[in-house]
């Protein structure tokens, strides 16, 4: 059985990586770690949880050592939008994050998942259908972390041999816990307002296309990409995935035929529009479904049903 620990556990994607891979694995093989101790609680019913800044090679190399971890998931990143208010600090954390957890899994050997994303792209980038292998001249700090990220797992693999895999995630679409700081959280934001106030400001213009995808298929991706058979791998560092690709009109449609009163207005953000024009409008993925089976199952019909009715029970809740 793996012994797994995941990094930066209580963002978008780690707070549910956690409780998919403990049913998968185990709750006490699954270790939550997070540097907000306050994130840590909902992991505890379950299995174990550690307090732990990423930027701390030590302690950090002694929680592997003492929970004999095989499998590391480092998911600390500042995104995007974050990352152009203080470069320096996206620099810092979201490299020194993926160091840490390189070198350590050269010392203890072990298999390691960071995710890349559509921003590794730039606009010199083909835009359509954007090909596994292409250029990669990106303008963000954001961006230019990725494609170092891609470059530096790459070489740990090849000249180490340790067994790093990485998927370039579009903008990822949950209700679980909110993303924070990304060019593509418009696409989240927005079904909470449809259901509070059936109206959204929305800060990207109409015809910006980006790929997407729901979060049970990110998972999905997660996992089976590090279940993967490794003699099936010809990538490494980054593959190419997406679920669907749409502009703030089609997802606002979509959502119509659920709520047919729900009205959107635009006030753009310039800094989040130039990010999003400089990123690719749809994603090839042909390489990992041809080299590990992707196969995505939400497009934005299902995506957007499913969304509605995780939040509107929220609501009724009174949870949000
Ligand atoms: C962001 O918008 O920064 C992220 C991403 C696409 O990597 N969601």
């Amino acid at each position: 059985m793996k012994r797994i620990l995941i990094v930066g556990a209580g963002g978008q994607i780690g707070s549910e990586l956690v409780d998919y891979t403990r049913k998968i694995y185990g709750g006490n093989n699954v270790i939550a770690a997070d540097l907000d101790e306050s994130k840590l609680t909902k992991f505890q019913i379950d299995g174990p949880s550690e307090k732990l800044d990423a930027l701390d090679g030590e302690k950090y190399h002694e929680i592997v050592k003492r929970y004999k971890i095989d499998t590391i998931y480092n998911l600390v990143a500042l995104l995007s939008a974050t990352g152009e208010k203080n470069p320096t600090l996206a620099w810092k954390i979201n490299m020194g994050a993926l160091e840490n957890s390189l070198e350590i899994a050269r010392q203890e050997n072990c298999a390691v998942f960071t995710p890349s994303s559509i921003g590794a792209f730039g606009p010199n980038t083909p835009a359509d259908n954007t090909p596994q292998d292409t250029i990669m001249q990106p303008t963000t700090i954001y961006g230019v972390c990725k494609v170092s990220g891609e470059l530096l797992s790459n070489y740990y693999y090849y000249r180490f041999g340790i067994d790093t895999r990485s998927v370039r995630f579009p903008g990822i679409i949950s209700y679980a816990t909110p993303p924070g700081g990304g060019t593509t959280d418009y696409a989240v934001e927005i079904f909470y307002e449809a259901v509070k106030n059936k109206h959204y400001t929305c800060y990207l213009k109409p015809g910006t296309f980006l790929d997407m995808m729901y979060m049970p298929d990110a998972l999905k991706a997660c996992v089976e990409l590090m279940e993967a058979d490794p003699s099936k791998l010809i990538h490494r560092n980054s593959f190419n995935v997406t679920a669907m690709s749409f502009d703030p009109e089609m997802l606002a449609d979509e959502i119509r035929k659920h709520i047919p009163e729900f009205k959107m207005d635009y006030n753009i953000d310039p800094i989040k529009q130039k990010i999003a024009d400089s990123w690719p409008n749809s994603l090839d993925d042909s390489c990992a479904r041809n080299e590990w089976g992707w196969n995505p199952q939400y497009n934005l019909a299902a995506m957007t049903m499913d969304m509605l009715e995780k939040i509107e029970e929220k609501y009724n809740k009174g949870l949000i």
